[in-house]
């Protein structure tokens, strides 16, 4: 069945053999706060989250512990094919007898994360972080943009010990470490003054990126929202605010863009083709909002397409673009909810990779709209299916049909214990 499917694609001039092997080489990172709700290790689980983000559902099961959490992950993995990373954020430190105990965010040092080291060492996986600017006592509600020095001195803190541990990651595991920037602050009513936390924030961003790193092992990033929950009326990270902080800071930072983060008919696959042209780097949180930033589960659907597409494009095969996903679903078995979507971008990226993109484009550069228009349309009915099928088989993970059993399994023997 692949070699004929295989055959079809050579129709179109794609090579399905080299589209399978290229993907292999592309590295997309797995956010480790889809296992517990975004809870993290080291506040009050009873206490809600806070900062502009929530997570919705109460489906049984949640990681209780840095245990618990990385056997879901490990499970989790054996059903993601191709080269991943693990995102963490700084609220999973792992605190025991060894390591002295309980540190607040602005002591966190890397033997916090010797842990999730060792975890990411045994299976050959990268690492990237994120300080965690949110659910915490110290939001006031603001942090980096916050009015009162102490508090704000206490985000700065943590960011500074935050690229420290990146550098860890980085030099620990032999690759890169994406670290990303992203505050909740925000109001949620109308402001008084929207210039003053925004140079507040620009002046606690310069602080932490003051503390020496080399560029080419972490990569610190900021990220940019239009609004969360709680604070629906002023973001203080907004697009413009992050885009030019990244424009003026091209030595020392990158833009990232999360798709739940704009105006539902702006689309991030159109926009990242436009920062290429301006930035050497982007980074991506690749989620799904549904009216707004609600994080569903990455689905196989057209944007997700058109994202990997523009990856593809624009030189996604060369590392210029740092692909994560962000996204948090309570309401479903949390194993399934991590499994497909990462199999989903997956599935877009290789998508992406058995699109004849140079001869499309020599039609667009020809006006050939027609021909255009007729062959994009036919190479949604392709045999994909048996491709991807090919993929995870190569990659020693399950099929589709194969895997949700696994899940329900696993369910059944460890999660219902949790309850
Ligand atoms: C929130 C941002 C941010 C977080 C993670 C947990 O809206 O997207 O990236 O989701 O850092
Ligand atoms: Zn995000």
């Amino acid at each position: 069945m692949y070699n004929e499917a295989k055959e079809k694609y050579a129709k179109y001039g794609v090579n399905t053999d080299e589209a399978i092997a290229k993907l292999k080489e592309i590295p997309v990172a797995l956010h480790c706060w889809q296992g517990d709700d975004v809870r993290g290790f080291d506040t009050d689980p009873t206490k809600p989250l806070t900062g502009g983000i929530q997570t919705t559902g109460n489906y049984p099961g949640r990681a209780r512990t840095p245990q618990e959490l990385m056997s879901d992950l490990d499970f989790t993995l054996k059903m993601c094919p191709g080269t991943k990373k693990i995102n963490l954020h700084a609220s999973y430190a792992v605190f025991d007898e060894e390591n002295g105990g309980w540190v607040d965010r602005d002591k966190l040092e890397p033997k916090h994360f010797k842990k999730w080291v060792d975890f990411c060492k045994k299976r050959g996986l990268g690492a990237d972080f994120n300080p965690t600017f949110f659910s915490h006592p110290k939001c006031d509600p603001l942090t980096l943009s916050s009015p009162n020095e102490e508090t704000r001195k206490f985000w700065i803190e943590h960011g500074k010990a935050c690229i420290r541990i990146s550098n860890y990651l980085a030099e620990e595991l032999g690759q890169p470490c994406i670290m990303n920037i992203w505050t909740g602050d925000g109001y949620k009513d109308i402001p008084a003054d929207r210039l003053g936390p925004r140079q507040r924030y620009k002046e606690s961003i310069d602080e932490i990126l003051s503390e020496p790193y080399d560029f080419d092992k972490v990569k610190p990033c900021v990220e940019s929202k239009v609004f969360g929950i709680g604070v629906e009326s002023y973001t203080v990270g907004s697009a413009e605010f992050t885009l030019s902080y990244a424009a003026e800071n091209k030595d020392r930072c990158i833009p990232l863009l999360d798709n739940g983060h704009y105006h539902p008919t702006e689309l991030v696959s159109d926009k990242i083709p436009a920062l290429l042209v301006f930035f050497p780097e982007i980074a991506l949180h690749v989620t799904r909002g549904v009216r707004w930033d609600s994080d569903h589960v990455v689905l196989f659907d057209d944007e997700t397409k058109e994202i990997a597409k523009e990856i593809i494009r624009c030189g996604g095969l060369d590392g210029k673009i740092k692909i994560a996903l962000d996204y948090f679903d309570a309401s479903i078995n949390r194993i399934s909810a991590w499994t497909m979507g990462f199999r989903n971008m997956q599935k877009a990226l290789l998508f992406a990779l058995l699109t004849p993109n140079e001869a499309l484009a020599k039609l667009q550069n020809e006006s050939n709209f027609t021909e255009l228009m007729a062959v994009q349309e036919e190479l949604k009915t392709l045999p994909f299916g048996e491709i991807w099928d090919e993929y995870c088989v190569s990659c020693g993970v399950p099929k589709d049909g194969d895997w949700l059993n696994e899940v329900k399994r696993y369910e059944n023997d460890v999660l219902k214990g949790r309850i």
